[in-house]
């Protein structure tokens, strides 16, 4: 018997008089309703957009305001939007058929709790997208490594031969890919605990948590809340449906005893009853009680025990959905991963280059560092944040042949890491990634993690990382057509 997870919020109270949002085969019928859309960057521009195509009578509202939002302002007045800006008014709350919410806007908003209490529903544009989309919703939520098992699976699935379309808090809103959603296709979405907190109908035929760890308590007040948002991924589940959860990961597992679905569960520990599992470095499956091979580890580009974890995740996933085990394994085998997190980028002569410039405090470079073993050329600086490289030293030391530094935070760097290493200053990147072919030996690998900020040299860190991928890829053009 299915339960209903409970959080402190009801979306939508039951009993109340007034227009009924749900008469149009299952459906909302959003025909001359007034809905109010709070937020307006991605996600509620994308809601406005799908409103009107659908009749709503639309306003929205901004703690921005009009002259912050100029660009909203000038698509969405022609449209016949009524727009509220620089504040939240509880009139244009407690007016409203239906609020439809933004991820970043918090539950606690006090109009907001005037209008919920009042019995005006309020939903995320997941939910409301959920109600709309065609065919099978493959939903991912969890801590860490979102984003990475959400492009796996949309990998896996379109390798597979099979319809696939990807979005949520990866980027792109759900909503504004109903229109090209498919019966028989799957829309594979990253779900953040903000979308999930006020859903209510949300299905996902394949439900992934990847592992659960404290994040968010800010604006959720407890674990307690946090964990009931993401849980809500598993309502609405039935015995048709699979719940994939992480066995490592408590939190995670524990949740199987919340869900109709079918359960697999995935580790790198030890051997499931039902699920994927490592043993002697082959990853298997075990489903129905059927064991079977499907790929070896050492078929992973992606480096780190984490990135395992995921793929474990992203293959029982894929095994649910019905693609082909041949297909899954190609699919890992030439996953890269996501852009700039330690994204291979190339093999030249021998050695790997990595792009981690997501790499951008002291933390996420000793995650990085940790992933390889030995010979590492590192390419690291940026704009200081103020943090103190000392506990790089350790790690540099053990693992780094090379450093090589850039921008304002070089000196600092240099200083921090005197005598651990040889280190060389480069005036900009193709000069660092010359240098750093010039340093590494076959084996080794070449790592951009910078532990700064970008923004003395780059717009951002994904500007820093396409610059450091296309000096990779000069290198590689010279090299095969023999110039060097
Ligand atoms: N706003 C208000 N009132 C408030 C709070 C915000 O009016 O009380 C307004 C802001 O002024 C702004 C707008 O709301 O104009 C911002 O809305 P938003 O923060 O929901 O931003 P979107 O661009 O719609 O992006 C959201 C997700 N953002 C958040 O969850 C904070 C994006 O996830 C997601 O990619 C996108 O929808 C599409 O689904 C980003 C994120 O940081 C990447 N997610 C968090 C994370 O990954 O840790 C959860």
């Amino acid at each position: 018997m299915h339960r209903h997870l409970q959080t402190r919020f009801v979306p939508e109270a039951p009993g109340r008089s007034g227009p009924n949002l749900e008469m149009d085969s299952g459906r909302y019928d959003l025909r001359g309703k007034r809905v109010t859309v709070v937020g307006l960057a991605r996600t509620g521009m994308a809601a406005v957009r799908f409103l009107l195509a659908r009749g709503a009578q639309v306003t929205a509202t901004d703690l921005r305001t009009a002259v912050e939002l100029q660009e909203q302002v000038a698509a969405l007045r022609p449209l016949g939007v009524q727009l509220d800006l620089g504040r939240h008014t509880d009139e244009v709350m407690l007016s409203a058929d239906l609020i439809l919410l933004s991820p970043g806007v918090p539950l606690s908003l006090a109009p907001l709790e005037k209008a919920l209490a009042k019995g005006v529903p309020a939903l995320s544009e997941v939910e409301l997208a959920s109600r709309f989309l065609r065919g099978r919703i493959v939903g991912i939520t969890g801590s860490n490594g979102k984003t990475t098992v959400t492009t796996l699976i949309h990998e896996m699935l379109a390798g597979a031969g099979l319809f696939s379309q990807i979005g949520g808090n990866i980027g792109t809103p759900l909503i504004g890919l109903v229109e090209t959603s498919r019966e028989d296709g799957f829309t594979v979405a990253e779900l953040s605990s903000f979308q999930l907190e006020t859903t209510r109908h949300f299905h996902a035929h394949i439900a992934v948590v990847t592992n659960i760890s404290p994040d968010h308590l800010d604006r959720h007040g407890s674990m307690g809340a946090y964990v009931a948002a993401k849980q809500r991924i598993l309502n609405n589940q039935d015995s048709r449906d699979w719940a994939v959860l992480n066995a490592d990961s408590a939190a995670a597992a524990d949740l199987a005893a919340l869900t109709a679905a079918r359960v697999l569960l995935f580790s790198r520990l030890r051997e499931p009853d039902e699920g994927v599992f490592v043993r002697d470095g082959e990853i298997h499956s075990r489903i129905g009680g059927q064991v079977r091979r499907q790929m070896s580890v050492s078929d992973i580009r992606l480096r780190g025990a984490h990135n395992l974890e995921n793929v474990l995740a992203g293959l029982a996933a894929g095994l649910a959905a019905g693609a082909g085990s041949d297909c899954l394994a190609e699919a890992v085998r030439s996953f890269k991963g996501v852009e700039h997190r330690l994204e291979w980028v190339a093999r030249i002569d021998g050695v790997d280059y990595y792009n981690d410039s997501k790499a951008t405090n002291v933390d996420a470079v000793i995650k990085a560092l940790g992933a390889f073993s030995s010979g590492i050329v590192l390419i690291a600086g940026g704009k200081d944040k103020g943090g103190d490289f000392a506990p790089l030293r350790p790690l540099v030391e053990d693992r780094v042949r090379r450093l090589i530094v850039i921008g304002a935070a070089s000196e600092k760097i240099a200083e921090a890491m005197a005598g651990a290493v040889r280190i060389e200053r480069a005036a900009d990147m193709p000069e660092a990634v010359g240098r750093a072919r010039e340093a590494a030996e076959p084996g080794d690998i070449v790592l951009l993690a910078p532990a700064c900020a970008s923004f003395d040299m780059y717009e951002n860190f994904e500007h820093r990382g396409r610059v450091f991928k296309s000096a990779v890829r000069a290198i590689e053009e010279a090299s095969r057509s023999g110039r060097n």
